[in-house]
């Protein structure tokens, strides 16, 4: 076999490090492209692969029967300093087809540019039908220990730490769709347990539209774009969708979530995460426990405001997943607890009266508090998106000892479809072969030959039972540790195509959200109400959609129908009474800052800049410097010469959670309206600054946004018309003083107070 080149080692021992998340040296920006900065002419002197850079990881090297194989963490990567065609024969040519003379024709015998061409031809597998945008890292999940009375799963013991890779995604939009949209979240987790593995196939919104899988197929096709002229994409804000879900009221209350603020999250970092059914704990005495998994982010919970998240689904579509990557990159490696609230297993499996197989009901934590159970840390990349993120499947069935399933109609649906899907997607039935969805356990299944065999099976009896290959394998008793079914009583009774009673009450749970809501919350909720329904063309659609309100509040359902211009509705039966839950809200509480963006915007005082730089760096923060034109900014005397990250040109006020004003520069080159429509707003008292950063400014302040101006700063808040004593607004401090006021600002996500709700100015 042929020794591996120096820079193979490397690579290995880079990813190694990260796979341990140790402490690989993280870059101040995160972003660069490849593992070295590159050279300006094309390099021509042979060398193997870069290694990959310091903060990706790749599937485990474990065979496709789940054996660790002791290969570096880059085996499955390229090697050998030349080029080769697939079987790795060297290549002297990639530029030119094989043809008779200079002026052709290409020859038919020229394989190299066939197996290119085919190759090519079938690089794309059909999208996720839905979740089909997505982004995954690699990280950890440690146990607490805490479960242990009530679920024997090896994985939540005290302090083992099993590997895990996650996925996070959008609904309905098509796999190059926008980060930003209005729309759901997937919060998928695949746990590589010694027992097998688990997946924690959630959203990041605790209900769902139907309670029976049967409707699945139907809220789809809904909420996709039209069938006719394909429009609009990843969007809830057309009459289809609203078709449905108001006539199909089971709905209302996964509808209503999502014209909250949980719609539009700011980062896949600040979402919570929810498995929706109530799922089976068994423990090792074969006790069985309801429970509801919820995931808890470090960050707290943490939305955009509706005009942020349009302004970026243009500027940068890839927000979320660039946000995701560049935090871990830079060490802010995004967390969250592991909880469950437990329910006694009773005959009903309700909890005070909440009946826990309709997935379109809560139990409000209030009720039954969210127990931690472990730590999530997320810590590395994907080392290839396609290989990892895109192949990597799910399925509710993936389960391990301890953990079961309830008679939740839906989730019996989606045991069915998910394995089902891949079968399609994966191009067969042996993707549990594919690299990253291998099993980290022992895999001796009987399962044979298909599409895409990796694994060599030997013996000659796949069978059972067998005498040929010594009767092997064997089944496992519960002291092997066996997934045995918990024995559920089924009770007898007739085939129906019914739902339970309590499964029609589609009104008081979206009541009960409604009630926990903050006024600012209740503000983005009518907004969006009014913006979603007001995009639907049918006035019926409309109407209905008000209808539907009315039953959840007459103020909402007003405000919304104010702003259509239609009558509001009486409810066709009094709203219930509901007990507010305020874990719901996800305002009033302060979290940490890391990884949080920060725009630094240059003036002339490029000393005042370093500091502050510094400070942010030092706070865990990511400093983005601002300024008139790229390049460097040098510090009087022998500082380092500062690099600049954005200049008017490219920056837009959505990527920062807060912008620091180290003084207010004057119109740069590109402020000209012809070239650059931003430097157009009409701003006359703004002479002196430069228009693209008045826009910047009023931007960031109107999304609430936290705003320093130091080092004179102050005339650029003046010139975008911005009161220097408004909340969330400190100007007049030195470099010195703001960190720490800042820092408060942003613990407590946005200032939202510097816009009082309709409720307290008497606005309708
Ligand atoms: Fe899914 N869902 N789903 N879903 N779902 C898929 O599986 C399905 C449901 C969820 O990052 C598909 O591999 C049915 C609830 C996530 O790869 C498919 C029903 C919840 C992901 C599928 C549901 C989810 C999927 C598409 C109703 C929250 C992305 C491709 C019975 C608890 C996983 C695929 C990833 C993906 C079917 C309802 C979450 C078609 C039939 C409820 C996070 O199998």
């Amino acid at each position: 076999m042929q020794e591996p080149g120096p820079l193979k080692k490397i690579a290995d021992k880079v990813v190694d490090v990260v796979q341990n998340a140790a402490s690989a040296e993280r870059p101040e920006v995160p972003g660069a492209p490849g593992a070295a900065p590159p050279s300006v002419a094309e390099p021509v002197d042979p060398t193997g692969p870069l290694p990959p850079k310091p903060d990706q990881a790749a599937p485990r090297p474990v065979t496709a029967t789940g054996r660790d194989t002791g290969a570096g963490a880059t085996a499955r990567s390229q090697d050998g300093q030349f080029l080769t065609n697939a079987q790795g024969a060297r290549l002297p040519d990639g530029d030119h087809s094989l043809k008779a003379g200079p002026r052709g024709p290409v020859l038919l015998q020229d394989h190299h540019l066939r197996e290119k061409i085919t190759h090519f031809d079938h690089e794309r597998i059909p999208e996720r039908v839905v979740h089909a945008r997505g982004a995954a890292a690699h990280g950890v999940f440690r146990g607490y220990g805490t479960a242990a009375a009530v679920c024997k799963a090896a994985f939540l013991a005290e302090d083992v730490e099993t590997p895990v890779f996650v996925r996070f995604s959008t609904v309905l939009g098509s796999r190059g769709s926008a980060d930003t949209v209005r729309d759901t979240r997937g919060f998928a987790t695949k746990f590589y347990t010694s027992e097998g593995v688990f997946d924690l196939v959630g959203n990041n919104i605790p209900v769902f539209f139907i309670q029976d899988a049967i409707k699945f197929p139907d809220v789809v096709h809904a909420a996709k774009p039209h069938p006719d002229r394909e429009i609009p994409q990843a969007q809830s804000a057309h009459d289809t969708f609203w078709d449905f879900v108001t006539l199909h009221t089971e709905a209302t209350h996964h509808t209503l979530w999502n014209m909250s603020d949980r719609g539009i999250p700011r980062s896949f970092r600040t979402m919570e995460g929810f498995g929706i059914h109530t799922f089976r704990l068994v423990n090792a005495d074969g006790a069985s426990t309801l429970v509801k998994w919820h995931w808890k982010p470090k960050l707290g919970v943490h939305s955009m405001v509706w005009e942020e998240a349009q302004l970026v689904a243009g500027a940068d579509p890839d927000f979320h997943r660039r946000d995701l990557a560049d935090a871990i990159e830079a060490g802010a490696f995004p967390q969250w607890e592991l909880g469950i609230q437990t329910f006694p297993d009773t005959p009903e499996q309700t909890f005070e009266g909440i009946d826990l197989l309709d997935p379109t009901k809560i139990v409000p934590e209030e009720l039954a508090p969210v127990r931690p159970v472990g730590l999530l840390t997320l810590n590395a990349n994907p080392t290839n998106f396609f290989a990892e993120t895109e192949q990597v499947a799910f399925h509710p069935g993936h389960l391990v000892p301890g953990i079961d399933i309830t008679d939740d109609p839906l989730l019996s649906g989606r045991l069915f479809s998910y394995l089902d899907t891949q079968i399609t997607r994966l191009g067969g039935p042996n993707f549990a072969q594919i690299p990253i969805n291998r099993t980290h356990a022992p895999v001796n299944d009987m399962l044979r030959d298909g599409f895409h065999q990796h694994a060599v099976h030997s013996g000659v009896a796949p069978y059972k039972p067998n005498s040929l290959d010594g009767g092997c394998p064997f089944f496992a008793g519960a002291a092997e540790r066996a997934f045995i079914e918990y024995p559920t009583p089924v009770a007898a009774a007739a085939k129906v195509r019914e739902a339970p009673a309590s499964f029609a009450d589609h009104f008081s749970q979206p009541r009960l959200f409604w009630a926990s809501m903050s006024p600012v919350e209740r503000e983005h909720i009518i907004a969006a109400y009014t913006f979603e329904l007001g995009k639907c063309y049918e006035q019926a659609v409309k109407e209905r959609g008000l209808q539907v309100l009315a039953r959840i509040d007459a103020d909402l359902c007003a405000q919304v129908a104010a702003g259509l211009g239609l009558p509001a509705p009486e409810p066709t039966e009094p709203p219930a009474q509901v007990r507010p839950s305020p874990a719901l809200s996800q305002l009033g509480r302060t979290w940490p800052v890391d990884g949080r963006v920060v725009g630094l915007v240059a003036g002339t005082d490029h000393g005042s800049l370093a500091t502050v730089r510094r400070a942010v760096l030092s706070a865990g923060l990511v400093p983005l410097v601002i300024a008139g034109a790229g390049g460097e900014l040098r510090t009087a005397g022998d500082g380092e010469p500062l690099a600049v990250q954005r200049t008017f040109d490219t920056a837009r006020s959505v990527e920062f959670d807060a912008v620091v004003l180290v003084g207010a520069p004057g119109p740069a080159r590109g402020a000209n309206p012809a070239r650059d429509a931003k430097a157009g707003a009409p701003k006359p008292d703004a002479s002196g600054i430069d228009p693209r950063l008045v826009l910047m400014l009023t931007e960031a302040y109107r999304h609430s946004k936290p705003l320093v101006a130091v080092a004179g700063g102050q005339s650029a808040l003046q010139a975008a018309g911005i009161p220097t004593n408004a909340p969330g607004v400190l100007a007049g401090l030195g470099p010195d003083e703001a960190m720490g006021p800042l820092i408060e600002l942003l613990a407590g996500h946005r200032v939202w107070h510097r816009f009082p709700p309709s409720s307290e100015v008497g606005g309708s």
